[in-house]
């Protein structure tokens, strides 16, 4: 079979966008995506996901009311309000620092996830970043963050994400690496729904002061994020947002009605460590050695059970992330 091996064209709007990225420190994709086809399949393996979570949480009472297949949002939304928020866990392709060291590791690795990871479509806009040769970092999360209203007041993973760098969530190794993020919008997110919010050219002031923080793993204190100008980046489902590691940025609560859902994931240079040497990424593209990529789902699963034999045997004692609770920063 021929192999597409010719280069994202660079067109005036191409850029545009790049020189947005470059003084911006993030750049908008509207549309990279068709959401009812392209997250089919994902939104699929939600509903099941959301199942098995019902029948695992909810009362008989409440399990009577269960919406009918077909209905992701009903069903995240019913079990939102029934459980009192959703652990993103089962739904997140990967693992997060904050739980590496524990028991706590399920992650989800349906076909669906390995797919959208090496998606043409989104290959073809990282691609003008990253350059001709694509590793998807294993830094790369499902996020459902539910109401507001529906949350326990201790829920920290479920509401809106805390200002940070993404930089601050990769070890020391991974300090030279040119990684960028890759924010899919599964769902729409405007402002109510809790969006991305960013903090303009932020990312020309490099990796900054960060306290330890129970959900992210990580924050920027407010002695640095109240000095920043900040906005709200709301998108439409299908969109990509591209954003630099050293973008300033967190998420909105989601004061609506639905389930924001989205995708962030990450991507760098194969020979550059990713910052979680512990966990596999994979050679998504490559235009000079095409058989170097990793096309075969059941390898990338493979890979990740075999990762989480090796957490299970030989827990790291610590998550891995350098910041101190003790800085005055953090106070
Ligand atoms: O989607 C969110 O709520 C936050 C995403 C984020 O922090 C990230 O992509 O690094």
């Amino acid at each position: 079979m021929a192999v597409e091996t010719v280069p994202v064209e660079r067109t005036e709007e191409l850029e545009e966008k790049l020189a947005h990225f470059e003084r911006e420190g993030w750049v908008i994709f509207e549309d990279v995506f068709d959401p009812e086809r392209d997250f089919a399949a994902l939104f699929e393996d939600f509903e099941r996901i959301a199942d098995r979570l019902a029948d695992e949480e909810l009362t008989p009472e409440q399990l009577a009311e269960w919406p009918t297949d077909g209905d992701l949002q009903a069903k995240l939304m019913h079990l939102a309000e029934c459980a009192g928020g959703i652990d993103p866990s089962p739904f997140d392709p990967s693992i997060r620092p904050t739980t590496v060291a524990t028991a706590d590791r399920d992650p989800y690795l349906g076909k669906p996830a390995f797919d959208l990871l090496r998606h043409p479509k989104l290959l073809d806009v990282v691609e003008p970043f990253v350059g001709p040769e694509i590793y998807s970092c294993p830094i790369q999360h499902a996020r459902l963050k539910v109401p507001e209203r529906f949350l326990a007041p201790d829920d920290a993973l479920g509401r809106s994400t805390p200002w940070h760098q993404d930089h601050a969530v990769q070890s020391r190794e991974a300090d030279d690496t040119e990684m960028i993020t890759a924010w899919v919008a599964l769902s729409d997110a405007m402002a109510d729904d809790g969006c991305l919010k960013i903090a303009p050219g932020s990312h020309r002031q490099g990796l900054a002061q960060h306290c330890p923080n129970p959900s992210s793993g990580v924050h920027l204190p407010d002695g640095i994020m109240n000095n920043e100008r900040t906005q709200p980046l709301p998108v439409r489902a299908g969109s990509v947002i591209v954003f630099s590691r050293h973008l300033m940025h967190g998420a909105m609560p989601n004061l609506g009605n639905g389930v924001r859902m989205s995708l962030d994931l990450r991507y760098q240079h194969p020979d550059a460590p990713s910052g979680r040497g512990y966990l596999p990424g994979f050679i998504a593209r490559s235009r000079s050695n095409p058989s170097s990529e990793l096309r075969d789902h059941r390898e990338w699963r493979r890979r990740w059970l075999e990762t989480m034999d090796r957490l299970a045997a030989n827990p790291p004692a610590s998550t891995g992330l350098r910041w101190d609770i003790n800085h005055p920063l953090c106070a």
